[in-house]
Parts: structure tokens; sequence; C-alpha cells
């Protein structure tokens, strides 16, 4: 066991013995910073984004600004990441903060898109298809924060455990969320409540940075927030795109291992089937060849992944730990602590 590992298990330890000595129940909501990746722009080759992307004025030829936050986007989600580019709507995604946005047309409100711009970095998205990033501008966040993100609404299917990874300092050192870079949980349900993770004083150099961001234990009816801040009186901020990946499980009949089993539910499921159960391994609504390779990753594993495990059945702390550092140790390589 390498050194790292150690620490990994370790830090389980530390959490699960938290959770367990808490007053709180097993379904309490967490955000949790996991790592910076630096410098990359190659996000097939980082296996990022193999769940859910967004990626706003993708690819464009020329220069564009004030443009619609879903004018000329890449967006692959699932129906448990719900996106509603409609302003106007109760459950919009974007903010409104910043107002109409009125320098000719075309006319839009609040949080714009912008991009085509040659000394922005090229990005290669999950789908494996490259093309000139673009970015979301949020004015309302020059020198203050504003929630940009206001609401990505959380439907069912809702994996109990996922990242939130977000694209940064792709523009050319135009446009960073210098300052605040906040991933936020909300809810409409049970009262509510505010989960966050706050970063401050970034450091970037022009060359794009992703943040991960692992999400715990939020159900349908919660939402994603994402709160900038660019330091900067004149600067608003903005992020070059979010990508959103599962723990993957191939564990699809909940059983105690992934074994042959698991590997026929895949088989019927493929091209078909939409579901976990179905042979979903990492959420996306697709039982693909990807899913495959999970289930090759994790077969002869005798103990389900702890991300599918919706409800823990009064366990015993022991097996509680067992199962939180087998998650940690088989979470994907790229998430770098
Ligand atoms: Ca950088
Ligand atoms: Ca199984
Ligand atoms: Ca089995
Ligand atoms: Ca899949």
């Amino acid at each position: 066991m390498t050194q790292i590992r150690f620490k990994e298990l370790v830090k389980a330890v530390v959490v699960f013995a938290s959770l367990v000595s808490s007053n709180h129940t097993f379904a309490q909501q967490a955000i949790t910073f996991v790592g910076q990746t630096v410098d990359q722009t190659d996000f097939l080759a980082l296996g990022f984004g193999q769940t859910a992307y967004y990626f706003p004025q993708f690819g464009a030829n020329n220069a564009v600004t004030e443009r619609a936050t879903n004018d000329n986007m890449r967006l692959s989600v699932p129906s448990w990441l719900g996106f509603q580019f409609d302003i106007s709507a109760p459950d919009r995604t974007f903010s409104p903060d910043a107002g109409l946005i009125d320098l000719g047309p075309p006319l839009v409100f609040g949080v714009y898109s912008e991009g085509g711009k040659s000394d922005w970095d090229s990005f290669t998205l999950p789908d494996g298809s490259t093309g000139r990033s673009g970015s979301v501008v949020d004015l309302a966040t020059s020198d203050n924060s504003n929630n940009t993100v206001n609401r990505i609404q959380l439907g069912s299917n809702v994996p109990s455990s996922f990242f939130l990874r977000i694209v940064i300092d792709n523009t050319n050192l135009e446009h960073n969320p210098v300052s605040r870079l906040a991933a936020r949980g909300d809810s409409d349900n049970g009262g509510g409540f505010d989960v966050r993770e706050t970063l401050t004083n970034l450091t970037v150099n022009g060359t794009t940075d992703i943040y991960s961001f692992r999400y715990d234990n939020f159900v349908p009816g919660d939402f994603i927030k994402i709160q900038l801040n660019s330091g900067d009186l004149n600067i608003g901020a903005g992020f070059g795109g979010l990508m959103f990946d599962v723990i993957p499980d191939a564990n699809f009949d909940q059983d105690n291992d992934i074994d042959g089993a698991d590997f026929l539910t895949w088989q019927k499921g493929f091209g078909m089937g939409t579901t976990f159960s179905e042979g979903d391994a990492n959420y996306n609504e697709s039982i693909d060849s990807t899913d495959l390779s999970f289930w090759e990753a994790q077969f002869g594993t005798s103990l389900p992944p702890l991300a599918a495990t919706r409800s823990v059945p009064e366990p015993s702390i022991a097996t509680l730990l067992a199962l939180g550092a087998l998650s940690l140790l088989i979470k994907p390589k790229h998430v770098t602590a």
C-alpha cells in the first residue's frame, strides 16, 4: 500500500468516525473540495465529464460576446441534472442579477456567453471533439459575489455521490473567479439548507484549471449553486465549463459482489437501458462500453462501493469504516487530493 493510499484510508476513518459520532443521519448533505487539476485542456484524456458536461459558446470561429448561455453550447446531461436556460423560469440555471445586457442585438438578460477568441485555450471535450473554448460571464461578480449558477435542479435517480468539476483560467486571464469560487447546495425540501465549499485567492496563469468538488447525499429536490467573485471592480467572473462524474459502480444487482450476474445485467441493458439497475455504472443514462470497462475494473470486488448504498441498514462501525475506505480506494485516479 502506498503512502498516499494509507493517507486516504486514514482520512476515510476520520470522516466516517465523525459521521458515526454525530447526531445527524447518514443522509446529511455535504460538499467537499477534492482537488485542483492544473493547466490541462484535454478532458477526454483526464477521464473527466464521463457522466455529464456543459460547455458554453464552444468552437466559435469568430469572436462573439453577449450571447445567451445556451447559444452554441455543448450539453450532455442525464435527466437528474436539470439545466434550465429560460431566464424567466423559477428554476432557471443562470443568475439574472446582472440585468439586461444591451450592447446591441441580440439582447440577453443576466449571465451571458462569449467565445471564439483565438487567445483563449482550446479544449478536447469528454466526447473527443476539439475547439476553441468559450465562457459564461456574470457582470454581477465584479469584485462582488454572486450565484452565477442559481440552480441546477437535481431530479430522481440522482446518485448519492457525484463530482462537480468547474473549469476556469481558460480565458487568457479574463473572467477568472480569483477571489471566490464556491460550490453550494440548497434545497426547497424540509425547510432548506445551505452547504458550501468556498475557495479564495485562486492562482491563475492563463491556462485552464479544473476544480473538483464531491457532493454527497443530495436528493431529488435539492439543487447546485455556484458563486463567483472576480476580485476586480471592472471584471465579471465566469467559467469555461462544467463537468460531472460519479464514483462508478458495477454492482448492478446490489448484492455483495461484482460478478458474472452483474455482467449479464450490463449485457441485457447494453444500448437499451438507462438506469443503474440495468447496467449504467456511471449514471449518464446510457449503457455502453464505458460501463463495461467499470465492470471489468471492479470484477471480483466483494463489497459494494458506498456510492451505491443509498441507505445504510444499521451496519457496525467497522463495516462502515471498511466501506468508506473501499469507496476511496476505487475512486477515479484523476481525482487528486
Ligand atoms: Ca492555470
Ligand atoms: Ca452484484
Ligand atoms: Ca453476485
Ligand atoms: Ca453509462
